[in-house]
């Protein structure tokens, strides 16, 4: 899954690609490098960044969608919490969600329901203003396991077919260092839960933070962060470096069908 974030304030590329006619010469770019996924998002989650309206979102994500679909054969996700920016960005062509507040805003639930794609539900401690204040767990896995019980009795009470569930741990959101390895380490715990991974460790703080590197040195950290989510059986893997990841990908491949 390759990322574009066409808000001012993204996360790692420091608004590189903020204007529309960048960020759809860099899809273009990560589809013919081999992403399967783009994950589209108007709205940034980076601790402390400003929160942005429906208007907004909707200007910053629409026409990207729009841009996907007519020109490529890849699952378009839409990176939001908004119900109303759920609805528009399906209705332009988008055929997944990705809510980092795992459809808990008021009519998220409802909307997923009635769109009836699939949606990933994502953990996350806290709201992303406060988050990394001071992260704390009983048992981080245990705590997350039992996050995404609740919220797929939530869903499937809402309508939303368990054929449509997707999980993500959520890396960096409400977690220390510790948390985030320790996820990375007990990953198959989670397929207990039998629905598919995603997992989005790319250019995180658990790279930069551990190799001391700023965002852009963060590539080998984030490819070998890939490969162990890989190999412990993550289905989707969510990264801003679609062309290395995706040849450390097939090297996993060709070792693991050579068994
Ligand atoms: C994630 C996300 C993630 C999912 C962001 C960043 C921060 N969605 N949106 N999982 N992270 N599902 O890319 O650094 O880890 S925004």
């Amino acid at each position: 899954m390759g990322i574009v974030n066409v808000t001012p304030d993204s996360f790692s590329d420091g608004g590189e690609f903020s204007s529309f006619e960048r960020a759809c010469k860099h899809v273009d770019l990560m589809v013919a490098e081999g992403a399967v996924f783009i994950d589209v998002g108007g709205e940034s989650t980076r601790p402390g960044a400003t929160p942005v309206s429906i208007e907004q979102e909707l200007e910053r994500v629409i026409p990207i969608i729009k841009h996907i679909a007519e020109n490529h054969d890849v699952w378009i996700s839409i990176d939001t919490s908004k119900p109303e920016v759920m609805e528009q960005a399906v209705q332009a062509g988008a055929n997944m969600i990705n809510d980092v507040r795992a459809l808990q805003e008021p009519g998220a639930l409802a909307m997923a329901a009635k769109l009836a794609v699939p949606v990933c539900l994502m953990h996350m401690q806290g709201s992303p203003e406060t988050m990394q204040d001071s992260p704390e767990y009983l048992d981080v896995i245990d705590d997350v396991i039992h996050f995404f019980e609740q919220r797929i009795v939530a869903c499937l009470d809402a309508g939303i077919s368990r054929d449509n569930l997707i999980l993500d741990p959520g890396f960096g959101f409400g977690k220390t260092i510790e948390h985030n390895y320790r996820i990375l380490a007990c990953l198959p715990r989670f397929h207990e839960l039998h629905l598919p991974l995603l997992i989005g460790l790319s250019r995180k703080s658990m790279i930069g933070d551990l190799l001391e590197r700023d965002v852009s040195k963060r590539l080998a950290g984030s490819l070998a962060g890939a490969l162990i989510a890989a190999q412990q059986g993550a289905q989707i893997i969510r990264v801003h470096d679609v062309p290395e990841t995706v040849d450390v990908l097939k090297v996993m491949s060709a070792t693991m069908a050579s068994m």
